[in-house]
């Protein structure tokens, strides 16, 4: 069931709205501005229905407040109050708030309209889930990857802490493709995407398809030999997957493997970084493909 948040100080007011909608959604009541914005940001919620006129802080800072957070921005929210004057209207519907419903109001028309946000909120997770996952693979894709590193470089550089970037090649793969055909080819990527991401699962990790065969990862925290024993590790991961090879060139599918670890700097951009990641892949190519270089 999806939840939705009502933030009213008035009992009898939140409790009627929660009898009009408590049989469709899994209802919340928060009876102060502070305890909804606690709520908002430990759960998450589909909608959140807000009244404007409370003691202390009112509706509309509170909208504020939720428009600031990154974890409450997306969530929408209908203002449900008495002043039924355009200017607070047009004020809630500025701030960000999707609808504006004034008191008193009708069960049928409050059930349409939150079932109409409800379903362009999930449409619009969905379409914003697949514009950043890969479809072939599951994991995150390019544009993920571009918005990702982007805000994740900016903390690494505010905090100081060290930032490792490395790319990813699948070895020989155009002759895998030529000896067992481009589908089969596909599962090799996806296979190696599974594992390597089940090496990158922290939430200060990240990993992507890149393109093509190609794979880019990032992680905050580890110092130089950490990182390049982590990456080691996942290197001998692909490896045991036993995916079998053309014995020509090899005998089990295998990655190389670019990485450096530094902490970043004001001026030098992660793109900066990053081709270098790709020159150290290029390095673990030219030096017999299946390793890591750091
Ligand atoms: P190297 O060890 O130097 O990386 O050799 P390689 O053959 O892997 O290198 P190259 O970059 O020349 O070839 C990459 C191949 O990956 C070419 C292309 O056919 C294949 N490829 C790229 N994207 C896909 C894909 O989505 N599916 C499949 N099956 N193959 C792909
Ligand atoms: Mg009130
Ligand atoms: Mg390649
Ligand atoms: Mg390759």
């Amino acid at each position: 069931m999806e939840k939705i948040l009502i933030v009213d100080d008035s009992l009898l007011q939140a409790t009627h709205l929660r009898n009009i909608l408590g049989d469709e959604y899994d209802i919340t009541i928060a009876q102060t501005p502070e305890e909804g914005l606690r709520q908002a940001s430990s759960d998450s919620y589909s909608l959140i229905l807000l009244d404007v006129v409370m003691p202390g802080m009112d509706g509309f800072t509170l909208l504020k407040k939720l428009q600031e957070e990154v974890i409450t921005r997306s969530v929408p929210v209908i203002l449900i109050t008495s002043l039924s004057d355009v200017e607070s209207e047009q004020k809630g519907l500025v701030l960000g708030a999707v609808d504006y419903i004034v008191k008193p109001f009708h069960e049928l028309i409050i059930k349409a309209r939150v079932n109409t946000h409800i379903k362009l909120y999930n449409y619009r997770r969905q379409v914003e889930y697949q514009s950043q996952t890969d479809q072939l693979t599951g994991v995150a894709n390019r544009r993920q990857h571009d918005l990702c590193s982007a805000t994740k470089w900016n903390e690494a550089t505010r905090l100081q802490v060290p930032f490792s970037i490395c790319m990813f090649d699948i070895d020989y793969f155009k002759r895998y493709n030529d000896t067992f055909g481009h589908p089969a080819g596909d599962k090799v990527i996806t296979a190696i995407a599974k594992e390597i991401s089940s090496y990158l699962k922290r939430t200060t990790d990240f990993f992507a398809r890149y393109g093509g065969e190609e794979f880019v990862g990032f992680l905050m925290g580890d110092d130089s030999n950490k990182a390049f024993e982590h990456l080691k590790k996942i290197r001998q991961a692909v490896e045991d997957l036993h995916i079998p090879h053309d014995p020509e060139v090899a005998q089990w599918v295998t990655v190389s493997i670019g990485g450096i670890t530094i902490v970043p700097q004001e001026d030098k951009s992660y793109d900066f970084y990053l081709k270098i990641a790709d020159a150290m892949l290029y390095d673990a190519k030219k030096y017999g493909r299946n390793r890591v270089v750091w």
